[in-house]
């Protein structure tokens, strides 16, 4: 099948960029404390797979992940400025500054969350399958999974249901080598997790490099025909974080030849390198795009610092107990 146009490549690529800045300049601002919270997981290296992924979805299709989840909803369409004000806990983010960083969700974009327990959001992904389905609607659900939650019982009970229901959904293995500090190998018996597949008679489409932006695109076009018309089907996108598991993550810099290997497969680079390999030229535009991803992220992080805090109202609105 085809690849990307060479727009599409810039965009992407632009797209990439700012999903970095965002990310390197949350890890900022948490240091200076604007950003609140325990925890904060970036994406920082697992770009491409939740750009190539998304890419290949239509706008009607859904999306759901875990806390890792700042990079996918900007990818899904959500305005980094309320993302940012999210973070930052300000009446004008995506869940009124109610959430925080594990909580960012936008239903005008059908990105629905952003949560923080471990798989707790796979049966909501074959909920909103489950939807689609019975109103036979031209929709998919891309639900990411992270490789610790491969282990836990949501896991196996939302892919067999959606097996025995032949539910819309693409299930997206990114596996970043480590659940927190503990390797797959030491977590899992079968460590090519998209085998799992087969144990719940779903299609596997195997493992793809999480690294390349255009190959995990390509993949999951074909799993999107695939899930719409057929049901189910799991992927297992290879990729790495280059920070901690979270903010507060201290062993995870002992692994520096581990991180070395994985810099020479940062997709950000690899996709810099492959568009001036065809075209010398488009260095100049590759620098424009990025001083366009730096200053986004500058209009997002004014944005938050200007917006007003929640109060008393906003703080009893939307509970139900
Ligand atoms: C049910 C549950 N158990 C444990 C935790 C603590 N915990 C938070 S993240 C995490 C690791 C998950 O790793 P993985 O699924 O690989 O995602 P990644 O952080 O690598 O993106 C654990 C065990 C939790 N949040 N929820
Ligand atoms: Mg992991």
């Amino acid at each position: 099948m085809a690849g990307f146009s060479k727009q599409e490549l810039l965009d992407v690529y632009y797209e990439m960029v700012l999903i970095r800045r965002f990310e390197e300049r949350s890890l900022d601002l948490y240091k200076e404390k604007k950003i609140g919270g325990v925890y904060l997981h970036l994406y920082n290296g697992q770009e491409a797979t939740g750009v190539g992924s998304i890419r290949a979805l239509k706008p009607q299709d859904h999306v759901i992940t875990a806390y890792r989840d700042h990079g996918v909803a900007i990818s899904k369409g959500v305005d980094p400025n309320r993302v940012m004000a999210e973070m930052f806990g300000k009446r004008t983010g995506t869940s009124g500054g109610k959430g925080g960083s594990m909580h960012i969700a936008d239903r005008t974009h059908n990105f629905w969350g952003g949560y923080a327990i471990v798989g707790g959001h796979l049966p909501l992904a074959a909920g909103i399958a489950l939807k689609s389905k019975y109103r036979g609607e031209d929709e998919v659900t891309l639900s990411f999974i992270g490789d610790g939650a491969t282990n836990n019982g949501y896991f196996h009970e939302s892919l067999n249901l959606s097996a025995v229901w032949d539910l819309p959904v693409i299930w997206l293995i990114e596996n970043n080598l480590y659940g927190m500090g503990t390797a797959v190998e030491h977590a899992s018996g079968q460590v090519e997790l998209h085998k799992r597949a087969e144990s719940y008679g779903m299609k596997d489409f195997g493992r793809v490099d999480g690294q390349d932006v255009e190959a995990v695109y390509k993949l999951c076009v074909k799993a999107r025909d695939y899930a719409v018309k057929n049901g189910p089907c799991l992927i297992e996108a290879m990729t790495y974080r280059y920070e901690g598991h979270g903010v507060s993550d201290r062993l995870f810099s002992t692994r520096t030849e581990e991180m070395a290997f994985w810099e020479t497969k940062d997709p950000i680079i690899l996709l810099k390198a492959r568009i001036l390999e065809t075209d010398a030229n488009q260095a100049k535009t590759l620098e424009d795009l990025e001083s366009q991803a730096e200053a986004k992220v500058e209009e997002a992080v004014k944005f938050a610092e200007e917006s007003p805090a929640p109060d008393y109202n906003d703080l009893i609105a939307n509970v139900y107990a």
